[in-house]
Order: C-alpha cells, then sequence, then structure tokens
C-alpha cells in the first residue's frame, strides 16, 4: 500500500503518519524528519538545508527527490510505504508519479489533512513552547503558510484531478482524525476491491 499524506504545516501530517505507519505496518517516510537529520552535518549541504528549513523556505526538489528515491529503493518499501510530506512541488509530484510507473507500484491513497489557517498557527505556536523548533516562531510559520498556498496546495487538483484526492477533517483530537483518516481509507480500499 503506497499513502501520500498532505497538508498545511502543522496539519498534523507528523502525528497521524505514526499512527498510520503503526496500524498498516509499512514505513514511514518522513521528508521534513530526513531534512532535519541531514541538517546536523557539518557540511556546506547540512548549512543549506538548515538555512531553507529556518527561513521556511523549501529545500531544492533535486535533494528532495535525491532522498526519496534512495530510500523507496530499500527492501524495507517494496512493499508500500507512506510518504508524508513530499510531494510539495509540481516537480515532485511529477517525478514521483514517473518512479511509480517505472517501478510499476500503484498509488492507494492521497490524503489531505484539512485545518483552518488560525488552527494551523495555533498548533505551531504552541509546539514552539515544547519543542522549540527553529521553524516555528510567528515570522517563519507565516512564510511557511505562503510557500504552501503558492507551492504545494496546487497539487490537491492534480491529484483529485486523478481522482487520488481524499480530504479528511483534521479538527479534533489526534485520535478522531486518525479516526476519520482510516474510515477513509478502508471506503477507498473496499470501494476499488469491489470494483476489482
Ligand atoms: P515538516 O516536518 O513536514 O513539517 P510540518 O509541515 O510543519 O509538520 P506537520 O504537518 O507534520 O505537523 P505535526 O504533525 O508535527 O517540514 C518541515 C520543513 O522541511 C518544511 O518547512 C521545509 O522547509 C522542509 N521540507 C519538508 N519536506 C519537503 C519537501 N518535500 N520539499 C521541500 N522542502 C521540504 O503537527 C504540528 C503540531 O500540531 C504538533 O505540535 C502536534 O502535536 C499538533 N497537532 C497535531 N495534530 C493535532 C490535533 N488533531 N489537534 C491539536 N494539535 C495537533
Amino acid at each position: 500500500m503506497i499513502i501520500i499524506l498532505m497538508g498545511a504545516p502543522g496539519s498534523g501530517k507528523g502525528t497521524q503518519s505514526k499512527r498510520l505507519v503503526e496500524y498498516f505496518g509499512i514505513p514511514h517516510l518522513s521528508t521534513g524528519d530526513m531534512l532535519r537529520e541531514a541538517q546536523k552535518q557539518p557540511t556546506e549541504a547540512g548549512r543549506k538545508i538548515a538555512a531553507c528549513i529556518d527561513s521556511g523556505r523549501l529545500v531544492s526538489d533535486e535533494l528532495i527527490l535525491t532522498l526519496v528515491e534512495e530510500r523507496l529503493s530499500h527492501p524495507a518499501c517494496q512493499l508500500g510505504c507512506l510518504l508524508d510530506g513530499v510531494p510539495r512541488t509540481t516537480v515532485q509530484a511529477e517525478r514521483l508519479d514517473e518512479l511509480f510507473r517505472r517501478k510499476n507500484w500503484t498509488l492507494d491513497h492521497v490524503i489531505a489533512l484539512c485545518v483552518p489557517q488560525a488552527e494551523l498557527v495555533r498548533r505551531l505556536l504552541a509546539r514552539a513552547t515544547v519543542e522549540g523548533r527553529a521553524d516555528d516562531t510567528p515570522d517563519t510559520i507565516s512564510q511557511r503558510m505562503e510557500v504552501y498556498q503558492r507551492q504545494t496546495a496546487p497539487l490537491l487538483d492534480f491529484f483529485r484531478s486523478r481522482g487520488l484526492l481524499r480530504e479528511v477533517d483534521a479538527v479534533g483530537s489526534p485520535d478522531d482524525v486518525f479516526r476519520r483518516v482510516l474510515s477513509m481509507v478502508n471506503q477507498q480500499t473496499q470501494g476499488s476491491s469491489t470494483r476489482n
């Protein structure tokens, strides 16, 4: 099973991913986590990644695609995986589409977590007080929201036009949201097995 989890910053992608990968027993591929690990390296690449994240910009498509392709080639991903935070641009979406076709993999679900902007900001500011992430400051949050609207939100139409997009109301407790996500995935899976 291949699942893509989309949503604005703070929509709960990381939170729901943890539950989904445990439930389905598939690997979790989070580009945010991969980049936070990579930025710790005392190299030019590590410094560039840190600068992008801290200012709320996206890192380059080339870097993301190299990291993701490398991770998807692991044997653990041969039976599926959950992509969390990728694709975030049209180039990433198109290149992943090509990669899946080359590998003869089917993308099963694209789930978009829907949360109003005021709630997103509230969550990220609350996380700042707990985790102190460098990109959870008010200025960087507003930059990330702007980047999301400009570069990532158009992908919802990309997946909608392919009949793959499932939008889930992601306001409520993390467990409530998880129940909604799961029921959406199960409905969809049953629907496609009935059609086959
Ligand atoms: P990510 O790590 O993907 O960060 P995010 O979008 O802020 O997080 P997420 O939506 O997962 O929020 P979370 O569950 O933690 O990316 C970080 C940066 O990396 C990007 O800004 C970018 O620079 C770079 N990057 C990543 N992928 C990239 C790509 N493909 N291309 C280029 N650049 C890329 O939830 C947030 C908070 O809300 C948490 O505190 C959580 O506890 C809380 N929360 C979650 N669900 C809740 C609920 N239901 N109710 C109340 N609070 C909730």
